[in-house]
């Protein structure tokens, strides 16, 4: 009997204040006992009140980390978030086309909240020509899913319609998630099919701290899938999780801004898998 870990790989950059990025992705996987692996596509200076600058990393490294980690590793999901070039995009849904049949998970950033820009129009072309094809679940925000589809997204409705249109991009399912959209309970939206539409309601937290709220959440859904789950439940778990890390963090006093959630507020010990082979 061979025991092996599920593993995550995550495809994104770093936050050097650690809320957002590939430290959000590492934090997630590690308090739902996952193990992380890591790709890194940008570094980018920012903190708790603000982005500053991003210095993106080339393709030729990009690919020779893919490269190095798949010879060796097996990943049971790929978690693709900030990329920052479409070069970078380009690269690594051809790595991935190449090397690796697990299930992906797309976070299109392309800015953050506090405003910087990691994703140029190419490039966001790019991600939908050639990673939605790939992909298992992609996971605009509102603002995000407007800009992917081109349709208004400020009502519920209406993320239901845009998600319906990029699902037909190629994903599995889509879910455009409602924390942008005004209401007393945030709303979600998976669509798996144009009669496979479904929603997640959780009651809204007010808090100044959700800076990496969508990488957490994104990497939430990785890890149910690495774990075996199927997208709906995966999508379920995610946010359940992502909900209780806010509302543990939510009155925390963190830098001078906008502080993270508590991604270990229950952590699990790491999964390990019994193969019979
Ligand atoms: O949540 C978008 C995002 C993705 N990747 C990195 C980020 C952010 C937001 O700040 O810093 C590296």
């Amino acid at each position: 009997m061979r025991k092996v870990y599920p593993i995550l790989l995550t495809v994104a950059g770093s936050d050097c204040s650690g809320g957002a990025g590939i430290l959000a992705d590492v934090k997630t996987a590690c308090a739902l006992g996952v193990y992380a692996a890591s790709v890194v596509t940008a570094v980018t200076s920012q903190d708790s009140r603000g982005f500053f600058r991003s210095h993106v990393v080339s393709p030729e490294v990009v690919e020779e980390q893919l490269r190095t980690v798949l010879s060796d590793l097996r990943p049971n999901v790929v978690k693709i978030g900030m990329l920052g070039s479409e070069e970078n995009v380009r690269t690594v849904a051809r790595t991935l086309r190449d090397l690796c049949h697990a299930p992906v998970v797309v976070d299109p950033v392309m800015g953050s909240t506090s405003g910087g820009r990691m994703l140029d129009e190419s490039g966001v072309a790019a991600m939908i020509e050639e990673l939605f094809p790939l992909s298992t679940v992609v996971t605009p925000n509102a603002p995000e899913a407007e800009a992917l589809s081109g349709c208004r997204v400020r009502t519920v409705e209406e993320a239901r319609l845009a998600a319906c249109r990029l699902q037909t991009c190629g994903p599995e399912a889509v879910l455009v998630t409602g924390g942008h959209l005004p209401g007393e309970e945030v709303t979600d939206v998976l669509c798996a099919g144009l009669n496979d539409v479904v929603d997640f309601h959780t009651p809204r937290i007010a808090t100044r701290n959700l800076h990496g709220t969508g990488c957490t959440l994104s990497s939430a859904i990785a890890c149910m899938l690495a774990m075996g789950h199927p997208v709906k439940k995966a999508v379920g778990c995610a946010i359940s999780y992502m909900h209780n890390a806010i509302r543990a963090g939510a009155d925390v006093d963190f830098g001078f801004g906008a502080g993270p959630v508590n991604h270990g507020y229950d952590p699990v010990p790491m999964h390990i898998c019994e193969l019979k082979y």
